[in-house]
C-alpha cells in the first residue's frame, strides 16, 4: 500500500475515533446503559486501530507522523485512559445494580477523549510539519477548556447533581471542594497553556536555513542585477534577435469558441524561439496592455541569474509601456519553454507561454536523412477552457509523416497539472527528458508516460507505414496523428490506452558516471509539503505550505558556489506538487527510499506526489537568487509554495512579489 493511501486511511480511522468517543460521551450522559459500554469498547478499539495506522505511517517517515506521535495520540492515550478508568467501574456497577447510573465525572472525561482526539485530527490539518510549541500548547489550552466548559454543563456547580443527595455528607462538601480545586487548576492550566503558546508564535522565525553548511561570509556582495548573459555568441554562432510584445487579443479556439487571452505577440502560445547551440538569444519584451505586468522566465535553461524573470528578485515586473531585454549564450541543447513569472497562475494559464529549442550545432552526419525528411515537432500541451490543446491553437490534429522518416515529438506541459502521454501504433525511446539526453534509451511501447507540470518529454522512433497517434490523457479523440502521405485508412482505431502501465522513468535507460558524487553533499535541505494555515504575502491563509510556512515567510536557503546540495522533498498532502528549482537542473536520487537506477535522470520538475519522498541532488554552479518553487502554479502563487535558493555574497536590490520582506533582500 501507497504511503498516501496509508495517509487516507489513518484520517479515515481518525474520524471514526472523534465519532467514537463523542458517541460514547452522549450514549452516557443519556443514561443508555446497557449501550454505552459497547460504545465505549468501540472507541478504545478505535483508538488502538490508530495506534497501528500512525505506526505503518511511521515506518514511511518520521515527517508524516510528528504531530502524531508527539502529540495528538498521547493527548488521546492519556484522555481515553483517564475515561475507561473513571466510566468503567461506574458502567460496571450500573451493570451489578449497584448503583443508578454513570457519573458526572465520568461523562466528561469520554468527552474530553473525544475533545482529544478532534483536536489531533484539527493540529494535521491545520499546523500538519513540524509541530510547534506554541501550536501543541494552545491544542492542549482548547481541549482543557472543552473539558472545563462540559463539566460546567453537565454538572452546574449549584446543583451538584452528580453526586446528589451526599452534598450534605462531610464526603460530599469534600467532593466539591475537590472539584472546584480541579476546575480552577483546569482553567489556570488551559489559560497559561495559551498564553505561552499565543506568545511564542510571535517569535520571529529563522530567514534563512543552512542545511548543514557554513552560514553567511563576509565576502563581496555581487548584485543580481550584475548577473547578465553574454554579449557575443560563440564562435559560429549568430545573434538571435526577437521583440516579444505582450498584450490581450482575442484567440479562436479550435472548437470555434473564441477566449480572451494574454498573448506573446497575439499568438498562443508565443512566437517559437529557436536557436542552435552557441547562438546568442537576444529577446525585447515589451508589455502593450497587461496591466499586472509580466516578466519572461526560461523553464529549463540555466541562464545568468539576472536573466530569470524572477520579479522581485531578478527584475521589476514589466509594467504596460515598459520593457526589458534579455540575453543568455544557448549553449544547452535541447527542449524548453518560456513563461511569464508574475501572476504566473493566472497569465500562463491565459497564454502568456510559448517555446524554446536548441538544435546541436555539430550539424548532422552524412548518413542521417536531409531535414527535409524528417519529422520534427514541437508540441506544447496546454488546457484552455477545459479543453486540451496539442501545439496552441492552431491544432493540427494530422500530420504528414513519410514512413521511414526520423520523428521527433517534442512534447511540453504548460498547465499546472500532469498529464498522461501514450504513443500508439509504434515503438518509441524518450530520448531526452527535461532537454537532456537519457544513456541508452530503450525502446518501449504499450506504456503511459506522466508528464509533470512544466516538464517536457523528446519522443523519437523511425515513422512505420502506418498511423501513429499521440494520446493525452486517454482521450482517443483528441491528440495528434501522424499519417503516411497518401494513406487512406481513415481514422486509426486506438484501443482504449487508460489501461497501460506507467514507465518508471527511474528504471529506463543505462546508468552511467555523473559529474559529481551525490554521497559527499556539503548541504543538505528538506521540504515537507503539506497543507495548513501560514501567513501568504502578509494575510492568514489556509496555504500549501513548505516546513508549516508559507510564501515569503519560507526560509531562503542558503549555498556557496561548488557546493554540492541535497534535497529531500517529502510531501505529506493529498495533492501532487511538480517541484521546481530555477538555474539549475536536478539529478533524481531516489524516489521512497528506492534508488533511480537507469540513466541519470536530471530534471527541472519533477512530481511529488501525495506520500511520496524524493531526494535528489545538484552542484551549485550558477551564482544567483533562484526561486524553488512547486509548479503547480496557483499553489505556487496563490497558495504560498515558494521559497529562495540564495547562493551566499549574492543580493538583489528588487523587492515586492517574490521578494519577500524588506530585509531579506540583504
Ligand atoms: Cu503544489
Amino acid at each position: 500500500m501507497t504511503t498516501g493511501l496509508w495517509i487516507i486511511l489513518d484520517h479515515v480511522v481518525a474520524l471514526l475515533s472523534i465519532a467514537a468517543w463523542f458517541a460514547a460521551g452522549v450514549t452516557l450522559a443519556l443514561r443508555r446503559i446497557r449501550l454505552a459500554p459497547a460504545v465505549l469498547v468501540a472507541a478504545v478499539l478505535v483508538t488502538l486501530v490508530r495506534v497501528g495506522t500512525v505506526a505503518m505511517l511511521a515506518g514511511r517517515g518520521w515527517w508524516f507522523v510528528q504531530e502524531k506521535v508527539l502529540l495528538g495520540l498521547p493527548m488521546l492515550g492519556a484522555a481515553g485512559a483517564v475515561a475507561v478508568l473513571l466510566a468503567g467501574p461506574q458502567l460496571l456497577a450500573v451493570r451489578r445494580g449497584r448503583a443508578a447510573g454513570g457519573s458526572a465525572r465520568g461523562v466528561v472525561s469520554v468527552f474530553t477523549a473525544g475533545y482529544s482526539a478532534l483536536a489531533g485530527l484539527v493540529v494535521t490539518f491545520l499546523v500538519g510539519y513540524p509541530l510547534t510549541l506554541s501550536a501543541a500548547l494552545i491544542t492542549i489550552s482548547l481541549v482543557c477548556a472543552g473539558a472545563l466548559l462540559t463539566a460546567r454543563v453537565i454538572a452546574p456547580p449549584a446543583e451538584n447533581t452528580a453526586d446528589a443527595g451526599v452534598a450534605q455528607a462531610p464526603e460530599g462538601r469534600r467532593a466539591i471542594s475537590r472539584r472546584r480545586f480541579l476546575g480552577w487548576t483546569g482553567g489556570a492550566v488551559a489559560v497559561t497553556a495559551a498564553g505561552a503558546g499565543t506568545g511564542l508564535s510571535f517569535l520571529p522565525a529563522e530567514s534563512v536555513t543552512r542545511g548543514g553548511g557554513p552560514g553567511r561570509s563576509s565576502r563581496t556582495a555581487v548584485s543580481v542585477a550584475d548577473l547578465r548573459g553574454s554579449g557575443s555568441p560563440a564562435p559560429g554562432g549568430i545573434v538571435r534577435r526577437q521583440v516579444l510584445t505582450a498584450k490581450k487579443a482575442t484567440v479562436r479556439l479550435p472548437s470555434g469558441r473564441e477566449i480572451d487571452a494574454w498573448t506573446y505577440d497575439g499568438e498562443v502560445p508565443g512566437p517559437a524561439i529557436t536557436a542552435t547551440q552557441g547562438d546568442l538569444v537576444e529577446v525585447r519584451l515589451r508589455n502593450a496592455d497587461i496591466e499586472d505586468g509580466l516578466t519572461l522566465h526560461w523553464h529549463g535553461y540555466d541562464v545568468p541569474c539576472g536573466e530569470d524573470g524572477a520579479p522581485g528578485v531578478t527584475q521589476l515586473a514589466v509594467a504596460p509601456g515598459e520593457e526589458f531585454v534579455y540575453r543568455f549564450r544557448a549553449d544547452q541543447v535541447g527542449t524548453y519553454w518560456y513563461h511569464t513569472h508574475h501572476a504566473s497562475h493566472i497569465g500562463v494559464r491565459k497564454g502568456l507561454y510559448g517555446t524554446l529549442v536548441v538544435e546541436p550545432r555539430d550539424g548532422q552526419r552524412a548518413d542521417e536523412p536531409s531535414a527535409a525528411e524528417r519529422v520534427d515537432l514541437t508540441l506544447p500541451v496546454h488546457t484552455f477552457d477545459g479543453v486540451v490543446l496539442i501545439a496552441g491553437r492552431d491544432d493540427r490534429t494530422e500530420h504528414p509523416a513519410p514512413p521511414g522518416a526520423p520523428v521527433r515529438l517534442r512534447l511540453i506541459n504548460t498547465d499546472s497539472d500532469p498529464h498522461r502521454i501514450v504513443l500508439a501504433g509504434t515503438p518509441f525511446r524518450i530520448s531526452a527528458v527535461d532537454g537532456r539526453d537519457l544513456n541508452q534509451p530503450g525502446e518501449v511501447s504499450d506504456v503511459g508516460l506522466r508528464l509533470p507540470a512544466g516538464g517536457r518529454f523528446d519522443l523519437v522512433f523511425v515513422m512505420p507505414d502506418t498511423v501513429v497517434a499521440l494520446v493525452v490523457d486517454d482521450d482517443l479523440v483528441g491528440g495528434l496523428r501522424l499519417r503516411p502521405p497518401g494513406d487512406t485508412s481513415g481514422a486509426a482505431r486506438i484501443e482504449d490506452t487508460s489501461d497501460l502501465p506507467e514507465l518508471d522513468l527511474l528504471r529506463y535507460g543505462a546508468p552511467a558516471a555523473v559529474p559529481f558524487d551525490p554521497r559527499k553533499a556539503d548541504r543538505h535541505f528538506t521540504m515537507v509539503l503539506d497543507r495548513g494555515v501560514a501567513m501568504v504575502d502578509g494575510r492568514p491563509a489556509y496555504a500549501h505550505t513548505v516546513n508549516g510556512r508559507g510564501h515569503p515567510s519560507i526560509p531562503d536557503q542558503l549555498v556557496t558556489e561548488g557546493d554540492i546540495v541535497r534535497f529531500t522533498v517529502v510531501n505529506r498532502s493529498l495533492e501532487t506538487h511538480p517541484w521546481h528549482l530555477h538555474g539549475h537542473p536536478v539529478l533524481i536520487l531516489s524516489r521512497d527510499g528506492t534508488p533511480s537506477t537507469g540513466s541519470p535522470l536530471w530534471v527541472d520538475t519533477f512530481d511529488v506526489r501525495p506520500g511520496e519522498t524524493w531526494k535528489v541532488a545538484f552542484r551549485a554552479t550558477n551564482p544567483g537568487i533562484w526561486m524553488n518553487h512547486c509548479h503547480n502554479l496557483p499553489h505556487a502563487h496563490q497558495g504560498g509554495m515558494m521559497l529562495r535558493l540564495r547562493y551566499d555574497g549574492v543580493t538583489t536590490p528588487f523587492g515586492g512579489s517574490h521578494g519577500g520582506s524588506p530585509g531579506h533582500g540583504h
